[in-house]
């Protein structure tokens, strides 16, 4: 990285099942920070938070607590991104944002640094960084694109309740100890926390993740066709998603179709692509049973995939399973790595 000393970073968000990751992120990769501030809203300003052996007071976020911040790494919901991103670039901070606020606004840059890195020369303060589920998708299939070209996707996910937040994870941990103990259970966030009903996700498959748009999918569904669309600059790419909530504390897994622009491309092929892929690990050998899980994944960086398997009817038509930490590489690692990104093309003034 070319970088300056360091940096004054701010992250909104930061006792969050995501700011925390953030703030690990940062300590991991060493970021050059020479001042980190930690805002959150009032309930949990005071608290204290250990970086790097020292011990910082969480502050609330307001506009002002951003004078003088270098890079913002935003992760506390999309109102407060809409009110307070803006404040932080008035006062000359470059923001990314983990949240949707900002992610289908066409001034604003998508960024999977494996994938559009160059998108970020044209930020105007404020960058998006994708849904998570979005993000491994994206990076598995990118080399995949590049050589051979795309035209379809039809995925799956298998979806992690950390993707919901901390309410979340400790829902299924406390609901699977009342299921054991024969205690009776209240569900009250999952599937969406201000649904009308709620149900039990222990030993559970809920196929439903965010609220319904009125054309039958999901937001989360959405997100994902849209987000895949924009990253990869391919409007008329065909995209299709089905998501689904499993009792999994970390770790998404997707099982992913897709179609490329060519005939007579080998499962070998795929796989030797994916091999050399910047951000992927490739754990492919039935012989071995060697395939990716998200128990194995938790607290690394990669997109891991395998199960490549060629379509028994569509020359075209690939299968794959792609894994990655929903927290890390599908939020706080990304954005860390955006910022990295950032510093390293002399972006950040
Ligand atoms: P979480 O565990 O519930 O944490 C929420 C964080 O936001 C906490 O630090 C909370 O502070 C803070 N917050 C809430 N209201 C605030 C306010 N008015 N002002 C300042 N801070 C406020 O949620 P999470 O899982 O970390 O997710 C946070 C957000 O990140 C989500 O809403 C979503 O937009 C985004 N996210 C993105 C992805 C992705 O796919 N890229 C994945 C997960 C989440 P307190 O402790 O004070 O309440
Ligand atoms: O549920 C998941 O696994 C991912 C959830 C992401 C999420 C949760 C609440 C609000 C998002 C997101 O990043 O798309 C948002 C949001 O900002 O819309």
């Amino acid at each position: 990285m070319s970088e300056r000393k360091g940096y004054r970073v701010a992250v909104v968000g930061a006792t969050g099942a995501v700011g925390q990751q953030m703030i690990q992120t940062l300590e991991n990769r060493d970021f050059p920070v020479s001042e980190l501030l930690l805002l959150s809203s009032s309930r949990s300003a005071g608290t204290k938070v250990n970086y790097k052996g020292n011990e910082i007071t969480v502050q609330e976020a307001k506009p002002e607590s951003f004078e003088g911040v270098d890079i913002a790494l935003f992760s506390a919901g999309g109102s407060v991104s809409k009110e307070l991103a803006p404040e932080a670039v008035k006062r000359g901070a470059i923001v990314v944002d983990n949240t949707s606020a900002f992610r289908m606004d066409e001034n604003i840059p998508l960024v999977v640094p494996e994938v559009n890195e160059a998108d970020l020369h044209t930020h105007n303060g404020i960058i998006a960084n994708p849904n998570c589920s979005t993000i491994q998708m994206v990076v598995a299939l990118e080399p995949l694109r590049k050589k051979f070209g795309l035209e379809k996707i039809i995925v799956s996910t298998y979806q992690a309740v950390s993707g919901a937040g901390a309410a979340a994870v400790q829902e299924l941990e406390q609901q699977t100890q009342a299921i054991l103990n024969g205690d009776e259970y209240e569900p009250k966030i999952l599937p969406v926390k201000s649904a009308e009903k709620h149900y039990q996700i222990a030993f559970n498959a809920i196929p439903q993740i965010d609220n319904f748009v009125d054309n039958g999918f999901t937001y989360e569904e959405m997100k994902m066709i849209n987000e895949t669309k924009k990253i990869m600059h391919m409007p008329q790419l065909h995209v299709a998603a089905t998501c689904v909530r499993l009792p999994v504390g970390t770790g998404h897994s997707e099982s992913v179709y897709f179609e490329i622009g060519e005939g007579g491309v080998t499962a070998a092929d795929v796989k030797a692509l994916l091999a050399e892929a910047p951000g992927v690990v490739l754990q492919d050998d039935p012989d071995q049973q060697l395939y990716p899980m998200p128990a194995f994944c938790v607290g690394k960086n990669d997109v891991f995939v395998g199960r490549v398997r060629k379509d028994l009817d569509n020359d075209n038509g690939f299968h794959m399973w792609v894994v990655s930490d929903n927290l890390l590489k599908g939020a706080a690692w990304n954005s860390v790595q955006i910022a990295e990104s950032l510093v390293k093309l002399g972006l950040v003034k």
